[in-house]
């Protein structure tokens, strides 16, 4: 049976991939979109999901997220994906019906509260709502099967020297979440990095109708790797856990977050050596099989188009 899931996106070139991953896999369904603060502004995110949707054909419930991070600053990345977050294509005007007029925190409550079968929430962006969602619903964390997410990295960072963007988007919102118990499967930095999407890949996916054409388009505006060498799509890696977990290897650790202002601040700290002897809490994709990832992502997205 299809489990019910939770999306916090930032769209974003990657997660547009992963979305659509997502929406179209038969594993999952869907529940609901939050349109999370980070590589562009709230306003624009939550734009850029429902232009994605309405291009989809889809009619999934969207809710805007907090507009910013808890205590850091709001940051951004426009160099990366353009100034709309999603450069490079032109999208019909979107249809802002699907709109729920809530919180974030509060639809997903709904979501989880009201589900007969355990949530799975899928993070591919800063973690602001999902910390929100469980500061203020602790009870409902019973009702979530777990949090596969893209953030963080084993050794140097895309944001800071040892920060990802994701986790340095809003530390203090990653700290809540993985020290809450929940059960979480990670997609570190270094296997977007492993997991580069090559110009064959990309003009093999151009071929697949208007949805093939519209990724293609992305994909050569996108500034996460390089088109020629390859690029990282990294939240699609996320969908990778979720949907098809024998392609990665994994390790069991404890991950600290680094919220302490400085030059660390938001670092992701995987401890495998186990130096700090502290509890594990995230299962981290170390490794990912990239033959296999390839084929398994050419397939997933000719699902969507
Ligand atoms: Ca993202």
């Amino acid at each position: 049976m299809a489990r019910p899931v939770i999306i916090s996106t930032d769209p974003g070139i990657d997660d547009a991939v992963a979305i659509s991953i997502l929406l179209f896999s038969k594993k999952v369904d869907v529940k609901l979109i939050a349109a999370a603060a980070g590589n562009v502004g709230i306003d624009q995110t939550l734009i850029n999901v429902l232009k994605l949707e309405q291009f989809l054909g889809q009619s999934i419930p969207v809710v805007k997220g907090v507009s910013r991070a808890i205590i850091k600053e709001p940051v951004h990345a426009y160099n990366v994906h353009g100034k709309s977050g999603l450069d490079g294509y032109e999208f019909p005007e979107p249809d802002h019906s699907l709109v729920i007029n809530q919180t974030a925190p509060e639809a997903i409550h709904e979501v989880v509260s009201h589900s007969n079968e355990k949530v799975t929430l899928v993070g591919i962006a800063p973690l602001t709502d999902y910390a929100m969602f469980i500061r203020l619903y602790p009870e409902d964390l019973q009702n979530v099967e777990e949090l596969v997410m893209m953030g963080g990295c084993i050794g140097r960072g895309n944001y800071g020297v040892l920060s990802e963007f994701n986790i340095a988007g809003d530390p203090e919102a990653a700290k809540i979440v993985f020290e809450s118990g929940l059960k979480i499967r990670v997609a570190p930095l270094e296997l977007g990095m492993q997991a580069r999407i090559k110009p064959n890949i990309s003009k093999k996916i151009k071929t697949y109708g208007r949805v093939g054409d519209m990724f293609y388009s992305l994909f050569s505006k996108y500034r996460g790797g390089s088109f020629k060498t390859g690029l990282k799509i990294y939240d699609a890696l996320a969908a990778g856990i979720l949907l098809n977990p024998d392609m990665f290897t994994f390790e069991k650790t404890h991950v600290e977050i680094v919220n302490q202002e400085g030059f660390t601040y938001g670092a992701s700290l995987m401890d495998f050596k186990n130096r700090l002897h502290l509890s594990e809490n995230a299962l981290i994709g170390k490794s990912v099989d990239v033959d296999q990832f390839v084929k398994w992502f050419v397939e997933a997205i000719k699902q969507a188009c």
